[in-house]
């Protein structure tokens, strides 16, 4: 997550960029320059961040109707600030500034995913509707009938581990009843950040999004087409092999080898990761054990534990041990009498002092891993700490969600056998392809979800997608990237876009996709720098204090450079590129192709 205050706000119009101030005698800055600008800008984030963080933190861990006011108002408050924050930045043009001052000014142009309309009524509308939608997502639930109900973690546990088709199909459904009722309100929230983005001189929100990546939307757009072109291959050949284990399983009838694949028999709700049906497809039944689930179970494992675990990690590569403020403040379990945002997040709060993560964590391999990931955002805000605030983010956005994954490419069978998580790690080819097949499952299979999702709202954003096709076009592009269709007939009557946490939490996503390439490339370096020298996915970094400096200079940098110097610290080179996790794969791509011989592939 992005800094909190500065995502939540948005900015407004007048783009009348002059390098000298502007004559307003009502003005008290008016003769500030930019390096007075900024220095008070940040000084002034700090103070305003902590209503706004408090009510958001306040709100996502106890969604009531009056927390949803108070986040409302301190949301309008919180925008109205960022519309002043535009109104100074565009006094200056930062193409006539220079080194950080030029870059400071040009964040608080393009920093809000949430560009609001400078108009107050309008503000208090679209903060309203932003908190509604996120609350109608936190405290959703599918109730089959009164006293019936179930939450997205229940409805989740039965798409993990049911293998019923018709228990799957009704989880499916389930979940999906939450999000209808979003979608006039999801339709007027683009429609205000569009008109926030236009006053802000952008064509629509889709472009304010696409231009935070120190190159132009153009070729930001390329770059991502690239990237996604690259990596495909490595996923048509998964997805051609489970295609077939499936239609094993439930019938050719159901899985019909020449279709799209039935969305909800993947293991997880959003079909984004399919580790959780590796049961069904293992490629060696009995070579290796790798099921870190039932250990957790078994072992009883509490959530401060797991998340200990997790910290013993980023500790051992020389980075700083937690606050005690951390495990006071952070919420690690659902809590049994009131509705929270379950979905899992990092906080910056008191301006990095007091860092929490918020997260429903259960005894699995799924929520071990998200506790890596939010403690890579956590890690990021912790060595932040001397930066002024509005450096105070990624390098990119990909960079800030890729830390945590990539620490957990390093947790190889060999370390999960240390710490007691598996037994009797096999070291054969065999059990190697095994290995693999469960990476891939979480981390290839993800990557056209992690495209897919900006691609239908870029161009819901651009009007491309209208809001009576909200439905038709999300499938669309489901079937276009991922190779899935629904399980049942959907309709317009449907908004299953808003079953997915960041469409109604208004989180961009593309982030995620780079962020799955990045952390292949940044495992690479690392396991270099560590002296690593067999193959890479043998390789875990735990312990390498070499390997933990070099993490740790490039999250110091923050957003203060552009992204390419933080890629070329750690990677000696400064692009995107998906070779690292094509030479990642590269045992199982050859053993998925010998598999998929002979049968037809694709959708
Ligand atoms: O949203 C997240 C994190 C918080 S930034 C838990 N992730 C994406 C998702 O759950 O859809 C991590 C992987 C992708
Ligand atoms: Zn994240």
């Amino acid at each position: 997550m992005r800094n909190l205050f500065i995502s939540l706000l948005s900015c407004l119009a007048i783009i009348s960029c002059a390098t000298t101030p502007a004559t307003d005698p009502a003005d008290p800055n008016i003769n500030e320059t930019a390096d007075q600008f900024v220095a008070r800008i940040n000084q002034e984030i700090i103070e305003n961040s902590r209503e706004n963080e408090a009510a958001y933190w306040v709100y996502s861990t106890y969604i009531t109707p009056d927390t949803e006011v108070l986040v409302t108002k301190a949301g309008e408050r919180g925008l109205a600030f960022a519309s002043e924050m535009l109104k100074g930045a565009n006094k200056f043009d930062e193409n006539l500034l220079s080194g950080e001052t030029a870059r400071a000014i040009k964040s608080i142009k393009l920093g809000s995913s949430m560009p609001a309309p400078d108009d107050a009524d309008k503000r208090a509308e679209i903060a309203g509707l932003s908190a509604k939608l996120e609350g109608l997502y936190g405290k959703g639930k599918y109730c089959k009938s009164e006293g019936d109900c179930k939450d997205l973690g229940e409805l989740s546990k039965i798409i993990a581990t049911s293998r019923d088709y018709n228990e799957l199909e009704e989880a499916w459904t389930g979940w999906r009843t939450i999000s209808t009722e979003m979608r006039p309100l999801y339709e007027r929230f683009v429609e205000l950040m569009n008109e926030g983005a236009t006053e802000m001189g952008f064509d629509d929100t889709s472009v304010v999004w696409r231009a935070g990546y120190d190159m132009s939307v153009d070729e930001f757009d390329t770059e991502t087409v690239r990237l996604w072109d690259q990596v495909k291959p490595l996923y048509d050949d998964l997805h051609c092999y489970v295609r077939d284990k499936l239609a094993e399983n439930y019938g050719s009838d159901k899985v019909p080898t020449d279709q799209p694949i039935p969305a909800h028999l993947l293991g997880n709700m959003w079909a984004q990761s399919w580790a959780d049906i590796y049961d069904m497809l293992e490629p060696y039944a009995g070579v290796s054990n790798l099921d870190v689930t039932a250990s957790l179970e078994d072992g009883g494992y509490t959530p401060v534990q797991m998340t200990e675990m997790a910290e013993g990690f980023f500790t051992s590569l020389g980075l700083p041990e937690l606050p005690d403020s951390f495990y006071k403040n952070s919420l690690l379990e659902k809590p049994a009498d009131r509705d929270v945002v379950c979905h899992a997040s990092a906080w910056p709060m008191g301006n990095g002092e007091d860092v929490r993560i918020k997260q429903c964590i259960e005894p699995t391999e799924e929520s071990l891993t998200t506790i890596h990931h939010e403690l890579g955002h956590i890690y990021y805000y912790l060595m932040q700490k001397d930066l002024p605030p509005l450096f105070k983010d990624g390098a990119h956005d990909g960079f800030h969600e890729a830390i945590g994954d990539t620490v957990v490419l390093s947790m190889t069978p060999q370390y999960l056998q240390n710490l007691g998580l598996v037994d009797n790690v096999a070291t054969s080819e065999k059990a190697l392809i095994n290995q693999q097949m469960k990476t891939a499952l979480e981390r290839v299979a993800f990557l056209p979800f992690g495209k897919m999702i900006d691609e239908w709202r870029w161009r819901v954003f651009s009007g491309e997608i209208s809001p009576e096709e909200y439905n038709q076009g999300w499938w669309d592009l489901r079937e276009k990237y991922q190779g899935i269709r629904p399980p049942v007939t959907r309709t317009e009557a449907d908004f299953d876009p808003g079953a997915k946490y960041h469409i109604p939490g208004n989180t961009p996503y593309t982030r995620y996709f780079l962020a799955h390439i990045l952390q292949f490339q940044f495992h690479k370096s690392l396991c270099e720098t560590a002296g690593h020298t067999g193959p890479l996915h043998e390789c875990s970094i735990y312990g390498s204090k070499e390997a933990g400096m070099r993490l740790g200079d490039m999250l110091a940098l923050g957003s203060s450079k552009p992204w390419q110097e933080a890629m070329t610290a750690v990677t000696g080179q400064p692009n995107m590129d998906g070779s690292a996790i094509l030479d990642y794969f590269a045992p199982l791509q050859g053993w998925l192709k010998e598999q998929n011989a002979g049968k037809s592939c694709g959708w």
